[in-house]
């Protein structure tokens, strides 16, 4: 029997993907789950397992091919299969996985299908939202393939509509009302590079172009979003953190014995949990069309991963009920699976606030910027040993500069100097955590 195989949904807001590898060829007989396909999405890259098991009888997709849910990748005879070995795929750079992954048990995740495609390379730092500053080709935009050439018939450019669905999804209400300010002249149009400006670049020498990938552009496309939507205010501070590096030695050899690394960044995490517990406001969002506040009560922190193919995200769930043992265990996990290319998108969704270390790398302070919809992020510095005047002569203390941008439109400057306050001496005076965290 001829049975057609189909790219099934792989996350929400994921339409389409790029197919990067087809792994399998016309006469292959393939077994169930065996990978057919590598494909590039917004999010991740994915293996696209196969549903049955048969043999290959055409094959519809290319490498470079475009492709969207539901179609069809290629067509198999099942019965033509029975007694002969499954061909297996070429060794490829990704890594076998089953067919369902196990989907953290969080409040704020997309269902996901039971045979949808399995992440090797995870690629969003966060759900991908329009950007004025964001790439000219609509792909990147969260929006479904019918509004899409909506917009293309209207005369939008899809990826500076601003979306007002779940994760930033752009609906046919934000496309209208966008086209509707930019009749009257209402349309933003900031951060956006003309054309003019960068063919201008190759008047004055040689330049070298490649395309953006998918996480470049995904990054692209919610930082720029993110900086011409929220308007940041940086609050800097440092904390005096000597004795906390003495317990952390102290105490490393443990935390090492049950598989995490007991670093300032896992500290952070309970830190920040309990920081936003009394400071509601920064575990929130802005429903700036209905005018009101999302507060919410739960506590799904992301850290910010430096890997080879970019900044991502992933997400460390219900912080507040974790301690900093089970947490070091799960960032050393996580940061494990962003280097290696197997975080799944769901693993970088759902964030309520961030935390960003760039101190194992150096730098006295920085202003790290609001993962929108969230409306806070935490930057942390390198620490470095400073003389500090204490009782009237200077000591040498190591001394961590931290830095908290927001949104400010619901949070005021007196309440980030307030939360980062409570930071800097919840880490000098960790009796904080316990008698108000
Ligand atoms: N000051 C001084 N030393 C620091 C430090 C800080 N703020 N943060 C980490 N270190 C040290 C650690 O103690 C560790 O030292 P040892 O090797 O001697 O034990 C070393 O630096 C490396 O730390 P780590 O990176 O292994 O562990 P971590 O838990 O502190 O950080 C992670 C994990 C994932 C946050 C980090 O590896 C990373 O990727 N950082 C980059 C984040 C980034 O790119 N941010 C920018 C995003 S754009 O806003």
């Amino acid at each position: 029997m001829i049975k057609e195989v189909r790219l099934p949904e792989i996350s929400e807001n994921v339409e389409t993907g790029d197919v990067i590898k087809v792994l399998v060829s016309v006469g292959d007989v393939i077994d169930v789950d065996q990978p057919i396909v590598e494909l590039e999405t917004e999010k991740a890259v994915l293996e696209v397992p196969s549903p049955h098991r048969g043999k290959v009888t055409e094959l519809l997709v290319k490498e470079g091919d475009t492709i969207e849910i539901d179609q069809v990748i290629l067509k198999m005879d099942t019965e033509a299969a029975e007694g002969e070995v499954a061909q297996s795929a070429p060794a490829a750079d990704v890594t076998p996985a089953p067919s369902a992954p196990k989907k953290p048990a969080a409040p704020a995740e997309p269902p996901r299908q039971p045979d949808a495609p399995v992440s090797v390379e995870a690629m969003s730092p966060a759900a991908p939202t329009p950007s004025a500053g964001a790439a000219t080709s609509d792909e990147t935009a969260p929006a479904s393939p019918a509004l899409r050439r909506l917009a293309r018939e209207l005369g939008v450019d899809i990826n500076v509509v601003p979306g007002s669905g779940p994760g930033g999804r752009i609906l046919k209400d934000d496309l209208k009302r966008f086209a509707r300010n930019a009749m009257s002249g209402a349309a933003p149009t900031a951060g956006k590079t003309t054309a003019s400006e960068v063919t201008e670049t190759t008047k004055w020498g040689p330049v070298l172009r490649e395309p953006m990938s998918k996480v470049r552009q995904v990054t692209a496309a919610s930082m720029g979003h993110a900086w011409s939507t929220v308007p940041h205010v940086t609050q800097y501070d440092k904390v005096d953190i000597t004795e906390l590096e003495e317990l952390r030695k102290q105490y490393s050899k443990k935390v090492e014995a049950s598989g995490g690394k007991l670093t300032v960044t896992a500290i952070l995490l309970k830190v920040a949990a309990s920081a936003l517990k009394v400071f509601p406001q920064f575990n929130a969002s802005i429903d700036i069309e209905k005018n009101e506040i999302i507060y919410k009560r739960y506590y799904h922190i992301g850290v910010a991963v430096d890997t080879d193919r970019g900044l991502l995200v992933p997400v460390v769930r219900t912080v507040d009920k974790k301690n900093i043992t089970e947490l070091a265990g799960e960032l050393n996990r996580l940061a494990d699976r962003a280097r290696d290319r197997k975080l799944t998108p769901d693993e970088m969704d759902g964030g309520t606030f961030t935390i960003s270390n760039l101190g194992g790398i150096g730098g006295t302070n920085f202003s790290p910027i609001v993962y929108a919809p969230q409306v806070a992020i935490l930057g942390v510095a390198r620490a470095r040993v400073e003389p500090v005047h204490i009782n009237g002569r200077f000591e040498p203390r190591l001394m961590l500069p931290l830095s908290v941008s927001y949104d400010h439109r619901i949070i005021d400057g007196a309440d980030g100097a307030r939360f980062l306050q409570w930071i800097v001496r919840a880490l000098e005076e960790p009796l904080l955590l316990a008698l108000e965290g």
